[in-house]
């Protein structure tokens, strides 16, 4: 069976992308699992300029595992809001100007930077989750598939599933925070889910090549 590696230091996403491409003919690794410590200076304009980063960066680190490289799957994500203009946007990951911040940190700085402002949807503030995966390997070029779920940004807390912003993200659709959802539906309908999902044919195929 073909080796895939999932470049991504987090464990949210992981976990989540694991789960959402269960039934491919792959063997799915982790940077841990090969040692691999890669760190990726996000330094692009787009998601898929970052998602292309990342899957180079592992890609390349891969050789030291297999003289060729292994088929590498990276994932670049964030949340929009629109009254904020689109931030956190790419620096989701990175939005709170606190040493060491959490999840629940960003999320906290999130609703502050929401204060004051007129909520422009029926819940709370129109937002979306955005999400690109990029695809690279030995004999393959890069490929990038992009995902989005459209939801808004509410105050209150509310779910334990997910990670980041997941429990003040809510699905007016299914009157539920994405951290509400349970796993298995979230991996159905979130931005990852989706830019996976069109991935998926192209990794069919991949996985029948010598
Ligand atoms: P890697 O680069 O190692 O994959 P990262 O966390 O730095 O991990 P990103 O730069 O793509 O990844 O940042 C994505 C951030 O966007 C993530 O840390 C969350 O804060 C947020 N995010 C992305 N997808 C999410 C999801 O499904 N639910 C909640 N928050 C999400």
């Amino acid at each position: 069976m073909k080796t895939l590696l999932i470049a991504s230091s987090n464990r949210g996403k992981l976990v989540e992308i694991r789960d959402i491409l269960n039934g491919l003919p792959f063997e799915l690794v982790l940077p841990e699992d090969l040692g691999l410590h890669v760190e990726v200076a996000e330094t692009g304009q787009r998601y898929g300029d970052n998602a292309a980063l990342k899957a180079e960066a592992y890609f390349s680190a891969s050789r030291q595992v297999r003289p060729e490289g292994l088929l590498t799957l990276a994932d670049d994500s964030g949340l929009e809001v629109a009254v904020l203009g689109g931030a956190p946007g790419l620096y989701s990951a990175r939005y709170s100007p606190k040493p060491g911040a959490t999840d629940a940190d960003r999320r906290r700085y999130l609703i502050q930077q929401l204060e004051g402002r007129q909520p422009d949807g029926e819940f709370g503030w129109r937002a979306s989750f955005h999400c690109t995966v990029a695809v690279l390997g030995p004999g393959v070029g890069l490929r990038l598939f992009d995902g989005e779920c459209p939801g808004e940004v509410i105050t209150e807390e509310r779910g334990t599933g997910g990670f980041g912003y997941d429990p003040i993200f809510y699905l007016p659709e299914y009157g539920q925070t994405m951290a509400e959802l349970g796993e298995a539906f979230k991996n159905r309908i979130s931005h990852r889910a989706r830019a996976l999902q069109s991935a998926r044919p192209f990794l069919a195929g991949l996985a029948q090549t010598e």
